[in-house]
Formats: C-alpha cells, structure tokens, sequence
C-alpha cells in the first residue's frame, strides 16, 4: 500500500476489522500487531483509567472498559518510543470532546483540510475505513466525544435528529468500539418546521416537542453525548427572540436529554454582531460575561457553558476569557480552535500546545470541568491538510487527558511516532514547532490587538479590514495611539476579572507586552519596559518575525521528512513565507503612514 499519509500510529496500515466491537478487542488487536505482550483485565469501576504492571513476559493492563484501550495505546506508544510506559492515569474531565464545524453539503466551515468527512451532497458520505482510522486516532489520545456537524446548522443537517437517525446510529457504531461517543449540534427553532408555531423555550408544546425528539433519538442511537447548541449568535435562532435568558433556554433542552444521559451543551459565544463601530459603550469581549455570569447556579446539571478560551475569538493572543472565573455553580467547558482561522489556517505552521500552557497556567484546571476543541481535520489523506497540523490534534487530546502536559514533551512524543528521525533532526522539528506560535505572531497584528485581517475568509492582512464595521473588533490606530483601553478608567472589561488578574493588567507598566495594546490605548512614543517605544517594538517584531520565519524555511529544508509530507510542507512553507513578508511590509508601511515615526534601524518600510 502506498503511504498517503504519516499519523502518530505507525501501524496505521493495517485496518482494524470491522467486527471487533469492544474497546478490549481493539486494544487486544492493536497490541497483538504492535508486537506487545499484554495480559488484559477489564474491570468497568475503573471508567477510563488503567493500570500497567511489568510482567515476566511482558504487561498486566487493567483498567475500564475504554481505559484497557487507552492504556494499550500507551504500551504501543512506549514500545515505539523506546520509553518505559506510565503505571496508572485517569483522565482530568470526563468529556474530551471534538467539534467538527462540518456542513451537509460536504463543505466545512473554516475547514482547511479539504471537504468534509462526514457528509457531501446534503447526505452522509463517508468511507468506513477512515472512519474507523480516525476513530482509533482518537482513541489513542484518548478524545471521547465527537461532534459531527457545524454549530451553525442548516437544512438538512438538522435531519441529523430526525430524517437521518439510523444513518446517524451507523456512524455511531463505528465509533462506539473506540470509546468514541457521537454528539450533534441543533437547530434552536426546530419544532418551528414541525406544527409547533413557536420555539419559546417556556412554551410546553416546544418543550414536549423536543422531548419526544430525544425519545426517538435515543432510541436510535443510545449513547449519544448529548446536544450541541449555537443560539442568539450570529445570527442563529435562540431564546432571546421571546425575552427568555439563556438559562431558560438551556434547561428546556437539558430536560429533554437527561432521562436519557445526555448532556446540553450550549455555547457563550454570544455578542452583539451588528455593532454601531461609533458606540463607545459597547465592548465586544464584555459581552459573553454579561450574558451568562448573572445566571449562575441556575442551569440543570447536565448543562455545560462551553466557552471559547478568549473573550474575542480565538486571535493568536487573547487574555483567558473572565466567563471562565466565574460562574463556581454552573458546569463550564472551555472551547479551543484547532482549525487555524486566525492561526495561519494549516498553511502557516503554527504549534498550539505553548499557547494553551500559558491559559492554563493562568487558569486553574479546576475552573472547567470539560474540555473542547473545534476539529481541524478533513477529507485530506492526511486529515489535516499540513502534516504538521497533526501535532495540534495529537496534543489537544493530551491536553484533554492531562491539562499539567509539557508543550516540548508532547510535541517531540508526536515527532517521534509520526517520523523516526535522526535526533538533531527530531530536535530540529520539535524547536521548529515550539517556536511558531511566537513567530507567527510577531509577524501579525502586534501586541494583543488582533483583527487585523481579511474580513470573511480571516487569511492575511488587513489593517483596516474591521475598522468601521458591526463586528465589534477595532483597534482604532491614529497618528498618535493605538489599542483600547479596557481598565475600569475605560469599557471597565478588567473589572469582569477576579482582583489579582485585575492588578496584573490594570496599569501599561504591569500588563505583559504581549497583551499590552488588548488593555491600553497607548502613544507610539510609549516607552516600554526593555527601552524601546512601543512604535519601535512594532517594526522590531515583524522584522524579526520575518526573519524567523525565513530561518523556519531553511531548518525545514534540512529535515529530512518521508514524502509525502516533505512535499507538502515544502509547498505549504512557500506560502507561509509570502504570507509573512506581506504582513510584515504592511503592518510596518500602516503604522509608520500613520505614525511618520521612523525605524531606528533604518530597515526598509515601504511607503
Ligand atoms: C461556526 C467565528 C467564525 C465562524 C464560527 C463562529 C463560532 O465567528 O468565524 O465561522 O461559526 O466563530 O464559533 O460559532
């Protein structure tokens, strides 16, 4: 068979038959074929967990029903690595879930790995084969939970509760040998199309509407996570249009699903997209605070708020969202993108496991109890159009698994399984890989601001691209200053934080560089800590942020990867550079226009 695709499994080769139903089966076939000799115990008190011991021969692995899988995994792994393999883990949240913002008609929003996997045409399509390779992908790093369609649904997936259910319960079942349980987003207003002339979450017809629907759903497809909801957000359907909060409209949801064990969960990502840009009393990442930490400890409890990591949407640099220290009553789940939209969507390289280390070192793991992450796969051979965008979905279900995971360790892990590399070479990846965030951000919107791309397709950049628009996402640049400030001197943003994040960010002088210009409307002339003004960190940042991209070039090319994913890289890394050394010429020419200060370096800036 020809290699179409390298994955951290390296025996992705030879399929898993389709008759093995049982997490024990797979992992009995997987070890087998690994070459690793394990005697297997299951025993369902341990969920998820499991234990390895040294043997004469080999391994006693116990553990739960989809823990032996999990901890079969972990043998391959060692054994491909060399490394002696961990005595025992459990995973930190219970839901490890995956959204896929995948559409009926086979197209993916802000999907950057070709089509979709699921569905083509307004139908399912799919091959089981790669169903049941991504399902083991998962497993191995221990992801449970998929969610198959877009949040913003549209006829027909909404079909998916109802028209499509024994297609729905097929996919189910290839997934459920894995541990891998289903999810699907709804549409809000869905008994609307079925004789119920309303979708008043208060109203008993909708309630008793969309009771029977989870009954029929149930029946179908028993272990279905639950429902996934977008409402009141851009434009989606939700309880806001009969005056009801969004506790109101969660909980009639939620009833709905419990008797069957499901959970609701319903998105925060809720804000005002048709601002008025002259309306200074309105500040976008406010808004999903305000929205929901009034109504804490009034959900059902099986309701989670997923909440996206930063209070704007996932910029390359956003504080922690302040929802996530609120709300200690309510089940919160935090949302990550995996899917590069503002990150260089798979054509630039960009490492995301550094990035999530800083939140969650400024955010106690305890504050979430469920973790998702939207999916960056698609129809690609290698699932995620860059190969290197595998490290980011590798990572995120350690991350899952255990939030306290070391960002080079899990990346060289992933570089390890997927490429057996000499070492400088292995190191050369990994450093390579640890570095990109930092540079892909030097060379874009400086200092916290974001927002300075392209409208609609977010690629590349556009200064002034969302000035002047409803989206809500300005950063006001004029000959003299920049930024907002967010501080309780102006929108009061800051004041959303518990009193310690407060004082961290309250003053320009205190506030991290990195998030410097999201807090304060600063001068140019502003002089920063290390000596430089702020408009001379600018030009310095994209400077260096194009060099270090033209240093990735060359370290790329000394890497020797197995084709295809050389080629790919290659061609990809082409791109990346075009893409930072328009960034960086035109963030320069936009601030020094504005600015007419000059760069101390006398380096080129376009004018
Ligand atoms: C699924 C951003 C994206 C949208 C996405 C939305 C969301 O606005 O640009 O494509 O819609 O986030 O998270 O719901």
């Amino acid at each position: 068979m020809s290699v179409k695709c390298h994955t951290w499994l390296p025996f992705l080769g030879q399929e898993i038959p389709a008759d093995l139903t049982a997490p024990a089966d797979i992992a009995r076939f997987e070890l087998e074929q690994g070459g690793v000799k394990a005697s297997l115990t299951v025993e369902p008190a341990m969920g998820e967990g499991w234990q390895i011991a040294k043997t004469e021969d080999g391994y006693a692995l116990r553990g739960g029903e989809s823990g032996v899988l999990y901890g079969a995994y972990q043998l391959l792994m060692a054994k491909q690595t060399g490394a002696e393999p961990q005595a025992e883990s459990a995973p930190r949240y219970s839901l490890r879930m995956l959204n896929c913002w995948d559409n009926a008609d086979g197209s993916v929003e802000r999907g950057y790995a070709g089509r979709s996997l699921f569905f083509e045409g307004g139908k399912f399509d799919y091959d089981p084969a790669r169903m049941r390779q991504l399902a083991r992908m998962l497993a191995s790093v221990g992801l449970n939970v998929l969610c198959i369609n877009n949040v913003n649904v549209r006829f027909p997936a909404d079909q998916l509760v109802n028209t499509w259910l024994p297609e729905l319960a097929e996919l189910a079942a290839i997934f459920r040998p894995f541990g891998v349980r289903l999810m699907v987003s709804i549409d809000y207003s869905m008994p609307m199309r079925y004789g119920v002339d309303t979708a008043d979450p208060l109203d008993e017809d909708v309630a008793q509407w969309w009771k029977d629907q989870a009954e029929k759903v149930y029946k179908v497809v028993p272990d279905l996570a639950g429902f996934l909801v977008k409402a009141d957000s851009e434009g989606r359907p939700g309880p806001f249009t009969y005056g009801r909060n969004h506790a109101e409209g969660a909980n009639m949801l939620a009833r709905a699903l419990k008797p069957h064990g499901g959970v609701l969960v319903w998105r925060c990502f809720v804000y005002n997209c048709q601002q008025d840009w002259r309306d200074l009393t309105t500040d976008r990442p406010k808004a999903a605070y305000e929205h929901y930490a009034y109504l804490d400890g009034q959900f059902e409890d099986n309701v989670i708020l997923q909440i996206k990591n930063g209070p704007f949407d996932f910029q390359v640099r956003e504080p922690v969202s302040p929802l996530l220290y609120a709300m200690p009553g309510t089940v919160k789940a935090i949302e990550f993108q995996l899917a590069q939209e503002y990150t260089g969507q798979q054509i630039d390289i960009y490492a995301m496991p550094p990035m999530w280390k800083e939140i969650f070192d400024e955010l106690p793991a305890d504050n979430v109890q469920a973790i998702a992450a939207v999916t960056n796969l698609g129809r690609d051979d290698n699932f995620t159009g860059h190969p290197f965008a595998a490290a980011n979905l590798f990572a995120y279900g350690c991350l899952a698994w255990n939030p306290e995971i070391v960002p080079e360790e899990v990346i060289r892990l992933w570089a390890k399984l997927t490429y057996a590399l000499p070492a400088d070479q292995e190191d050369a990846l990994v450093q390579l890989l640890m570095g990109s965030r930092r540079t892909y951000e030097k060379y874009t919107s400086p200092l916290g601001l974001g927002w300075m791309i392209y409208p609609h397709h977010h690629y590349g950049p556009n200064p002034g691209g969302y000035e002047y628009t409803p989206w809500g996402t300005y950063h006001k640049a004029d000959r003299n200053a920049v930024g907002i400030d967010r501080t309780a001197g102006g929108t009061g943003y800051l004041l959303q934080y518990p009193e310690e994040l407060q004082a961290k960010y309250a003053t320009p002088e205190n506030c991290p560089d990195e998030l410097k210009l999201f807090y304060h409307r600063l001068r140019y002339d502003y002089v920063m800590a290390d000596g430089r003004t702020l408009i001379q960190r600018i030009y310095d940042d994209h400077f260096e942020g194009l060099a270090e991209t033209q240093a990735m070039a060359e370290v790329l090319a000394g890497i020797d990867l197995p084709s295809p994913d050389r080629e790919v890289a290659a061609e990809r890394m082409h791109r990346q550079l075009h893409n930072a050394r328009e960034w960086c010429d035109i963030i320069n020419t936009f601030f020094h226009r504005l600015s007419g200060v000059e760069d101390a370096q006398g380096r080129t800036i376009y004018l």
